[in-house]
């Protein structure tokens, strides 16, 4: 969408024109639908809007906005814990950068847990050159992987990883994902077996979490991958990668309101540290910009 005038820029220009009241409303709520804020929050957020209008001039109304965009959004919480095992399993579909930000969440606790001893899982046994993909980060950031051929069986990595992680005491794995199967059913069917073994394993010993990785520049479609591995094997976090390319949609909040999702972090970039911590603030002030 690059090119195209920002959303808080339009937003101002609308609030500044007279015109009539319905006119407005219609014009709002297109602006919120494109900045994927989804049908549900946008009809709420225009009702809230229309019920407080009168007494409010152009900043008032931005304002507004911001309080009801806010509302309910919080950065998520992974709570692992550096005394324990802990999983985290990198879930979505192809290409949103799952394993360029598992790379980057891995040079993360390298820092955080310096004595954690980290672990790459090659779960990504679907496309081909996806195993060397994370080799080759677990090369440069000097970690361990446990990988098998593509092809293999991605459970069994997974199951591989978790065990070695045990016997080693190596405190985190992070293990990745295949985002694509030959067709929707084989991928929550792949996802669902290697849930189970994760959870079989781990028990109550281990801490397990799950990181949907959503993309910034995809938009309204991001809901319904989401929906799709929420009821697959559940998300306990979001990651919004590709933040310094995207338009700045606001799907956060759909992805909060409809699914109960929280965001951790912003993948900014494609280096190790283009990773920041998601902050609501930061994130609606950028939205409303103009
Ligand atoms: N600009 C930018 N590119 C990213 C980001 N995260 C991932 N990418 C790029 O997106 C592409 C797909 O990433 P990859 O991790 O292979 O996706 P996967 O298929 O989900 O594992 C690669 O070219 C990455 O470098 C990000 O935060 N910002
Ligand atoms: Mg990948």
């Amino acid at each position: 969408m690059a090119g195209k005038k920002r959303f808080g820029l339009r937003l101002r220009e609308l609030f500044s024109l007279g015109g009539q009241e319905d006119d407005f409303y219609e014009e709002l709520e297109d602006l919120l639908i494109e900045a994927d804020l989804g049908a549900s929050v946008t009809m709420a957020l225009v009702d809230h809007l229309r019920e407080s209008r009168r007494s409010r001039d152009r900043e008032g109304l931005v304002q507004a906005l911001r309080e009801l965009l806010l509302d309910g959004l919080a950065p998520a919480e992974l709570n692992l814990d550096p005394q324990r095992l802990n999983v985290v399993l990198f879930l979505g579909v192809n290409g949103v950068g799952k394993t360029t930000n598992l790379a980057k969440c891995a040079r993360w606790y390298q820092r955080e847990w310096p004595q954690a001893g980290i672990l790459l899982a090659a779960g990504d046994t679907f496309r081909a050159a996806a195993v060397e993909q994370l080799s080759l980060h677990a090369e440069r950031l000097g970690v361990r992987i446990v990988r098998q051929g593509t092809g293999s069986d991605a459970g069994a990595v997974v199951y591989d990883a978790i065990t070695s992680a045990q016997s080693r005491g190596e405190r985190l794995v992070l293990a990745d994902t295949a985002g694509r199967m030959h067709n929707r059913a084989d991928l929550v069917r792949e996802l669902e077996k290697i849930h189970g073994i994760i959870r079989k394993l781990t028990g109550s010993e281990a801490v397990y979490r799950k990181i949907l990785v959503i993309d910034g520049t995809t938009g309204q479609n991001a809901l319904r991958q989401a929906e799709l591995f929420h009821e697959a094997v559940g998300v306990d976090a979001v990651l919004l990668s590709k933040y310094d390319s995207s338009a700045r949609g606001g799907v956060l909040v759909p992805l909060q309101r409809s699914l109960g999702l929280q965001c951790g972090w912003l993948g900014t970039g494609e280096s190790y540290e283009d990773l920041r911590r998601f902050s609501p603030e930061a994130y609606v002030d950028d939205l409303l910009a103009p």
